[in-house]
């Protein structure tokens, strides 16, 4: 009965191993495919892992994770130690009849197993207050970059506060950029229900609540496309709200931000698709600088600079934009688009528009 124990625990504990390191490429294949109308190099792909980190407060979480990981691991030794060695040593001989000798209370025992156990709990506390202190900070960082991030179902919203642009204030869904080696200090707010921000190589998870404001900060320590998702469980396409942070070099950062900040340019040849988009109800939803404002959807001013639609869940060309926008619940069942069903001449129209949007 006892080696029946002993094996669940064995086959547990190797079922925890492989979940732990197995943590899921979320994404990644998305992340690969080149967007269709902008040229860009592939940045090297940070797979999410809690084990590959790249910002301070992501390796202070990697530490304590090795350091429960290894009192754990010590104590299933010993404990899973002493139960194999009384298994075999004090197993039942075929010579021997009757009970084995009772013994009833020792008091270096009982100690030990309390007074043991409670310095590992008041260690383990401490290690993990000092740790939660340094990650969840009240204030900035010195010379922070802050960026607004809301939560949408089921995408996100960045802002930046950026004197170049007119409005003072760049708009940006899903994909977030930022400078390597410069903190950022992200406020999180939710439009609706409890999201959760979280790229497992920059920070740890932070919850996105409705009516209160959350930060979480990090700094991206190498150039590269980290990868992320959405942490708490919003609704039907939870898991299609992943998260994209491209970090590249303070110049070419200055360079996105002024792009960002630019208008849109007028393209007159196509003037149908953009008049459908006025007419339509896309404008009462989507923004578009110096064309419409609408507040309740991804902003598409620069839509083409980004790699993916639809928070990420596909890559972004011609293509997957012109069926996205035929029937957005083909790619993202239960997403809050509805198809406004276009004839295929207005689709075409349309999706010309959209592309002129670099
Ligand atoms: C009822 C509001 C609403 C209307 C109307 C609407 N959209 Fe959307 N749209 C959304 C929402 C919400 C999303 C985000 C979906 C998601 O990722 O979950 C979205 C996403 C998009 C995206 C992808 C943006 C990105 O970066 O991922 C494009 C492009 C788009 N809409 C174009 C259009 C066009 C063109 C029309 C008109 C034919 C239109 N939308 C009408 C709400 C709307
Ligand atoms: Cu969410």
């Amino acid at each position: 009965m006892r080696s029946g124990h002993g094996i669940r625990w064995v086959v547990f504990w190797l079922l925890a191993c492989v979940i732990l390191f197995q943590c899921p490429a979320v994404a990644g294949e998305a992340a690969l495919c080149a967007p269709g109308d902008t040229a860009s190099i592939a940045p090297t792909v940070v797979q999410p892992s809690i084990f590959h980190p790249l910002s301070p407060p992501a390796r202070q979480i990697e530490s304590l994770a090795w350091l429960v990981m290894g009192i754990c691991a010590g104590i299933f030794v010993i404990v899973e130690g002493l139960l194999v060695f009384s298994i075999v040593r004090f197993r039942r001989r075929s010579m021997e009849s009757g009970e084995p000798v009772q013994l009833y209370g020792s008091n270096p025992i009982e100690l030990a197993w309390t007074v043991v156990p409670l310095l590992i709990v008041f260690t383990l506390g401490l290690v993990t207050i000092r740790v939660i202190r340094d990650v969840e900070r009240e204030t900035p960082p010195e010379g922070a970059l802050e960026v607004i991030c809301i939560g949408h179902q089921w995408w996100w919203e960045y802002r930046y506060e950026n004197p170049l642009s007119p409005q003072g204030e760049i708009v940006v869904a899903n994909e977030l950029h930022v400078p390597v080696g410069r903190p950022v200090w992200l406020r999180l707010e939710s439009a609706d229900v409890i999201h959760s921000w979280w790229v497992p190589s920059l920070a740890g998870k932070m919850d996105v609540v409705p009516n209160k404001t959350n930060h979480v900060w990090f700094v991206a320590e190498e150039p590269g496309l980290y990868l992320g998702q959405c942490a708490e469980y919003c609704g039907n396409q939870h898991a299609g709200m992943l998260l994209r942070v491209n970090a590249t070099s303070p110049e070419e950062f200055d360079q996105w931000l002024s792009h960002q900040a630019s208008k849109p340019v007028d393209e007159p040849a196509v003037a149908a698709g953009k008049s459908i988009f006025l007419e339509l109800a896309c404008s009462t939803c989507h923004t578009v600088a110096g064309v419409s404002d609408g507040a309740f959807a991804p902003d598409l001013t620069h839509l083409m600079s980004r790699a993916t639609i639809a928070s990420g869940v596909s890559p972004l060309n011609r293509q997957t934009l012109r069926s996205w926008i035929d029937d957005p619940q083909n790619m993202k069942p239960g997403c809050n688009m509805p198809s406004l069903k276009l004839t295929t001449d207005e689709l075409d129209d349309v999706t010309a528009f959209l592309c002129t949007l670099k």
